[in-house]
């Protein structure tokens, strides 16, 4: 029996979306229908590079914005030898936030383009399904204060939005589902629930394509 590759399911969306909620019931759902999943989440902050950023991210240091950028970028690559075998050895992997955060969120900042902002990520493993999670910043100011970390400021928030808007227009090759968000946490998990199963099915007999 050959071994199926595991797929690449990825969740994106501005802030309190519900991103690591789902991450963490569609692993497990996944687990229960008898597949096997693990969660990453990015930054991951576990990491050298993870920390610089976590102490960025919480405003105990202050870094240029290019800078940042690639580290955020660096983080992912850092990661790829072992995310590629667990996707060899049949493992989904359902992924916080991935490329997409990186472009969206610097790209929101003044001068930087989609396109300078995207260079840094070609070549990651492609996601086999991006599940967008909108919605509307409204909505999502009722679900609790912002935090203390940088980009948690409505102003910056409406820059991301409209950034992941435009980015979702930008490669017609990535499986880009849109998710409304502002559903119940049992009915949203539903919807990636059966998105999910299907990338699994599809990504089978895939190999592992790059962004
Ligand atoms: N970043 C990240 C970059 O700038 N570049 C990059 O390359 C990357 C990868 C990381 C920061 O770094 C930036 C983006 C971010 O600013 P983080 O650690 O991912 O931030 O962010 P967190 O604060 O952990 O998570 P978020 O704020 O994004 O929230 P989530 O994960 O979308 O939402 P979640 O699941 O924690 O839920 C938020 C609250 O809403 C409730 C939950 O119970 C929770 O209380 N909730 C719902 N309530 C009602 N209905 C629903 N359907 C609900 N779903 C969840
Ligand atoms: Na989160």
């Amino acid at each position: 029996m050959t071994c199926r590759r595991g797929a690449l399911i990825v969740l994106e969306g501005v802030d309190r979306a519900g991103k690591t909620t789902q991450c963490k019931m569609l692993v497990q759902a996944l687990e229960q229908s008898g597949h096997q999943a693990e969660m990453i989440r990015f930054p991951d902050r576990t990491t050298k590079i993870g920390q610089l950023i976590s102490s960025y991210l919480e405003k105990r240091s202050n870094l240029e914005d290019h800078t940042v950028h690639l580290l955020f970028s660096a983080n992912r690559w850092e990661l790829v030898p072992l995310m590629k075998q667990k996707l060899e050895q049949g493992i989904n992997l359902v992924v916080d936030r991935y490329a997409f955060s990186g472009v969206a969120f610097t790209s929101a900042k003044p001068g930087f383009s989609l396109d300078w902002c995207m260079h840094p990520d070609v070549g990651l493993p492609k996601p086999d399904l991006v599940m967008y999670l909108q919605l509307s910043l409204n909505v999502a100011s009722k679900r609790g204060e912002f935090g203390a970390e940088r980009y948690e400021t409505s102003v910056f928030q409406r820059a991301v939005q409209k950034r992941f808007e435009q980015l979702k227009e930008k490669d017609p090759l990535v499986n880009w589902k849109v998710i409304d968000a502002a559903r119940s946490i049992e009915e949203v998990h539903r919807e990636i629930k059966i998105l999910s199963e299907k990338a699994i099915s599809a990504a089978e007999n895939q190999p592992i394509g790059e962004l």
